[in-house]
């Protein structure tokens, strides 16, 4: 199916625009969204548009992953086994495993590499209707290697017809180099470059890990500091282990979201309402970790604290590819309904990245869709391992 400049796509069912829309139309113009609503309320105006015959299909916005360390050297196959042989993730990172071990493999990888080794994962993505990739630096935890990664995540914007965007992660982990001096590393190595990565344009938003193995609240806030300063929005990898304050700390700064959030409790849900941050849920970490403990999403329901959901594409516990599977882990592990799993991949999913013109089928935002095999939302969580995408549209164009 061709798509023009000026574009009516019917005869199909709409979900992403408010309620769902068993018979609906899109009105595109020069990539963006001009009208949506039951077809039988189409205006006469458009008559003599090109259409876009959904012959059925369901119609939703383009996908949005929000959390993603997709750039990155090497894989961690053999830590995946040291994991079947019993080890915990805390046990692998503490021997010397874990983030680490993917630094010295991002270090050993040039600015070309590292793009070619993310190109495959990244179509992977597009392959099932994703219009937007947020990635992450935080394998590199150098000056010269974090702003490599984040010069290879804006060049993948260039390869592909995709929307990038980056976060700055230093206060990822500490490098071997500053073993046992986790301050210094945050003074004299995360925030001097985070200053330089913001000069060259590479930041939309500034991350941490914030947790026993990571970095503690005073150390996120030093960072978060500095982001404020610059006028960067920040975002938290918290609660994912334990809870040593997080989602609080970030609701304080504002953040944009908090991600992964297990050990998040009601009392964090009320900050995030309050903060309006969005809770990232990372069913595929969830999952490769065996974790047990839930997030909490009745209380996030309770408190209509947006959820999102993503797939933390990283070499060590998520080595995932596919919103889809994610959508269904959402339901299958974390009892979302399939509505909240496609507001998790859309409309949540940008918020998460302060996006205000993609996200839902409204008049005024980019053309971002995603055209699916399939009748109802529902479908798009219930199946795992297929992929019904029958056509992405980005910006307006096929
Ligand atoms: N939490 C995660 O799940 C990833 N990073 C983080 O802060 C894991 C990164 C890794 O193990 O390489
Ligand atoms: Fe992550």
């Amino acid at each position: 199916m061709e798509i023009g400049a000026q574009t009516v796509i019917l005869g199909g069912s709409v979900a992403g625009a408010g309620p769902f829309i068993a018979q609906g139309a899109v009105v595109v113009d020069a990539g963006r969204i001009l009208w949506v609503g039951p077809q039988a309320d189409l205006p006469s105006d458009y008559a003599s548009w090109d259409m876009l015959d959904l012959e059925g299909r369901l119609l939703t916005p383009a996908f949005i992953d929000c959390h993603t360390h997709i750039v990155h050297g090497g894989h961690r196959a053999r830590e995946f086994e040291m994991r079947l042989e019993g080890a915990s993730y805390e046990e692998v990172a503490r021997a010397g495993g874990g983030i680490v071990s993917t630094v010295t493999a991002t270090r050993d990888a040039d600015e070309d590499s590292l793009v070619a080794s993310a190109l495959p994962r990244l179509d992977a993505l597009i392959g099932e209707g994703v219009s937007c990739v947020e990635m992450k630096s935080g394998y590199g935890l150098d000056r010269e290697v974090e702003l490599r990664m984040l010069r290879a995540a804006r060049r993948l914007g260039d390869l592909r017809p995709v929307r990038i965007r980056t976060s700055f992660l230093g206060a990822h982990a500490t490098p071997a180099e500053y073993k046992g001096r986790d301050d210094a590393y945050i003074d004299e190595v995360c925030i001097p470059t985070l200053r330089a990565a913001h000069a060259e344009g590479l930041v939309d938003a500034v991350d941490g890990f914030c947790e026993g193995i990571a970095f503690n609240t005073v150390q996120i806030a030093r960072v978060f500091d500095v982001a404020r300063e610059l006028d960067l929005p920040v975002k938290l990898h918290a609660e994912q282990l334990s809870n040593i304050g997080g989602c609080a700390l970030a609701a304080q700064y504002g953040a944009l979201s908090v991600d992964h959030v297990e050990y998040a409790t009601e009392a964090d849900a009320k900050l995030l309402a309050a903060s309006g941050t969005v809770a990232v849920l990372l069913p595929g970490a969830f999952y490769a970790i065996r974790e047990t403990q839930m997030p909490p999403v009745a209380a996030f329901r309770a408190h209509a604290v947006p959820m999102a959901l993503a797939t933390d594409c990283n070499p060590g516990t998520s080595p995932m590819t596919s919103l889809l599977l994610a959508m269904n882990m959402g339901c299958t592990l974390f009892r979302m309904t399939p509505d909240e799993a496609l507001r998790g991949v859309t409309e949540h999913a940008a918020r998460a990245l302060g996006l205000t013109d993609t996200g839902v089928i409204a008049p005024g935002m980019r053309a971002d869709l995603a055209i699916w095999n399939v009748e109802t939302p529902a479908e798009l969580a219930y199946r795992f391992g297929f992929n019904p995408l029958h056509q992405r549209i980005f910006g307006g164009k096929e």
